[in-house]
């Protein structure tokens, strides 16, 4: 399945970073996904290619005007339904729902569905309302912060679907992304030296009995999410337990219990 993106943006040449480099520019190379970028200012009307004015109602900064905006995902979309898409408009702002795993999810099989996205990535303060309202089909967030711009949350966009796209990662990769997948924070990782000032590499990881590293391995990700993501633990735990996992969820909670005794119940 081949995924097309389009992003309406100011800054093309940002995207280098998705589409040249990586796993994620291998499989732009090998023709898995593709991107076409459309940049407002080949849309102006006027002399001195103006996209942005001052804001109504005054203030600091600045607004991205509608005319050359429109005209930019106008042609987006055109060029996504000669490709036989149904184009989706995506903003990327604060404002929008926060990006997860499962809506990549989502995104993915839409587009597997004959969706194609068109990243809409605003600059300066913002764009004009009213082209928000008639255009945009979803708003995501990668997370409370704000950016110079949409374009680098649009890459996070990318970079998070293309990788779950067949082919696009080795049988390996997709195995050692299971922990994650299955709402748990990742395990640590050892390679060589055997020893490197001084921290020896856990022994069982060196014992090659694979079902014993599976399970300290699944340990390790539930004490860390424990400790980190008690909001991902919870929901992890709500699920159906297999026996193995009810049995390492309860080492691991009686663990964080004798750690809280020990510490005479500060945190
Ligand atoms: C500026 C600003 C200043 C004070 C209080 C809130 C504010 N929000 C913004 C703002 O959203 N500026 C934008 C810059 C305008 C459009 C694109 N920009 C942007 C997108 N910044 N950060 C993002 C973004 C997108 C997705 N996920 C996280 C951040």
């Amino acid at each position: 399945m081949a995924v097309r993106f389009d992003a309406v943006t100011l800054f093309p040449a940002m995207f280098e970073a998705v589409s040249a480099v990586g796993v994620t520019g291998r499989a732009r190379e090998a023709g898995l996904w593709s991107l076409t970028c459309w940049n407002p200012r080949d849309y102006t009307s006027n002399p001195y290619r103006t996209i942005d004015d001052r804001p109504y109602g005054g203030g600091p900064g600045m607004v991205m005007i509608p005319e050359p905006l429109d005209a930019a995902l106008g042609a987006a979309r055109q060029a996504q339904r000669d490709a036989g898409l149904a184009p989706r408009v995506l903003h990327l702002t604060p404002q929008g729902e926060r990006l997860t795993h499962a809506r990549v999810l989502d995104m993915r099989a839409a587009m597997q569905a004959g969706a194609g996205y068109v990243l809409l990535c605003g600059r300066y303060e913002g764009i004009d309302e009213r082209v928000l309202v008639r255009e945009v089909d979803e708003e995501v967030s990668v997370g409370d912060y704000v950016l110079s711009g949409g374009e680098l949350a649009a890459m996070a966009v990318i970079d998070a679907l293309v990788r779950q796209l067949p082919g696009v990662l080795g049988h390996a990769d997709s195995a050692a992304e299971e922990s994650f997948v299955a709402g748990l924070l990742d395990c640590p990782h050892y390679t060589r030296p055997e020893e490197y000032r001084g921290v020896r590499v856990p022994q069982v990881l060196m014992s090659g009995d694979h079902a014993k590293i599976a399970r300290w391995r699944l340990k390790q990700s539930l004490a860390r999410t424990l400790a980190r993501r008690p909001d991902l633990f919870e929901a992890w735990c709500a699920r159906k337990l297999s026996k193995q996992e009810a049995s390492i969820l309860a080492e691991v909670k009686a663990e964080a219990g004798e750690a809280v005794a020990a510490s005479g119940g500060h945190s």
